[in-house]
């Protein structure tokens, strides 16, 4: 899954896609180098963003995901409204990427369901202003996967295809280094509850204080893409469903590697 910020203060790429021209050359690109689904966003949910009315994040958004879908690509659009995500689905849009998991507008659910559109439900607590308090955990894995299995069960009352629910740990979201890495180091008990996984790590600050240097400054986000190709294979050969990534190339022959290997795994 490529990433389309059509913002202008996403972490890593906020601005360089704002003109609708410029963000579908981007997404055609994307699409080039390999991305299967194309993920338009036009409003940043990174820690202490500002909220975005739906008015203007449909203008960023809207004539973008038209275009795409005009070509055949098959677009997301990652919002957490209900009225963005129902005219970008009219639009031709096929998924809905929701990181707040229906708690940001409850409304977004009965949407994709009355679309049959594939709904990512992503794991946050509070909201972007908040979030960062709420990263406190006793487990956070056991945690995550209780709350990602009562947001489930949310989704599945209002209509959601269970065949069409997509989960995702929300990596960032209420969650600090440590948290990033247990929760990838143990995606079988997310896996346990019978649903497809997306993850979304590209560039993400755990991956910045990983790659530091001797002095403890973070690598910056542009200097994250190796990592996160990395950690494309590692979750490609484990089988995840998709990996949410802003540089698309690497990601791409990272699940051609982890693709051929378990195709020669298979052959023995
Ligand atoms: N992370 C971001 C945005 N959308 N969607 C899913 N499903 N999973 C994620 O982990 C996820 C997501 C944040 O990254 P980005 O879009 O690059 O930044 P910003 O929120 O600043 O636009």
């Amino acid at each position: 899954m490529g990433v389309l910020n059509v913002t202008p203060d996403s972490f890593s790429d906020g601005g360089r896609w704002l003109d609708a021209d410029q963000a579908l050359a981007h997404g055609r690109l994307l699409r080039r180098q390999g991305a299967d689904v194309l993920d338009v966003g036009g409003e940043s949910t990174r820690p202490g963003s500002e909220r975005v009315p739906v008015d203007v994040e449909l203008a960023r958004v809207l004539p973008v995901v038209r275009a795409l879908a005009a070509d055949g690509a098959v677009v997301s659009i990652d919002t957490v409204h209900a009225e963005t995500a129902d005219a970008c689905l009219r639009a031709g849009a096929a998924v809905v990427n929701d990181v707040s998991g229906g708690l940001a507008d409850p409304e977004i659910l009965d949407v994709a369901a009355r679309h049959g559109a594939r709904y990512v439900l992503g794991h946050w607590r509070g909201d972007p202003a908040t979030m960062n308090e709420r990263a406190v955990y006793a487990d956070v894995v056991a945690e995550v996967v209780t709350e990602l299995a009562a947001r489930t069960r949310v989704a599945l009352a209002a209509g959601v295809d269970p065949a069409l629910l997509v989960l995702d740990p929300g990596l960032g979201f209420a969650k600090d280094a440590e948290h990033n890495w247990e929760l990838l180091a143990r995606l079988e008990a997310l896996e346990a509850l019978g649903h497809p996984l997306l993850v979304g790590a590209s560039r993400k600050r755990f991956l910045g204080a990983l790659l530091a240097g001797p002095d403890g400054v973070p690598a910056p986000p542009l200097a994250r893409d190796g990592a996160t190709a990395a950690l494309t294979a590692i979750l490609a050969a484990r089988g995840v469903w998709g990996v949410r990534v802003h540089e698309v190339r690497p990601s791409a022959d990272a699940v051609r590697v982890a693709a051929a290997l378990r195709a020669a795994g298979r052959a023995r």
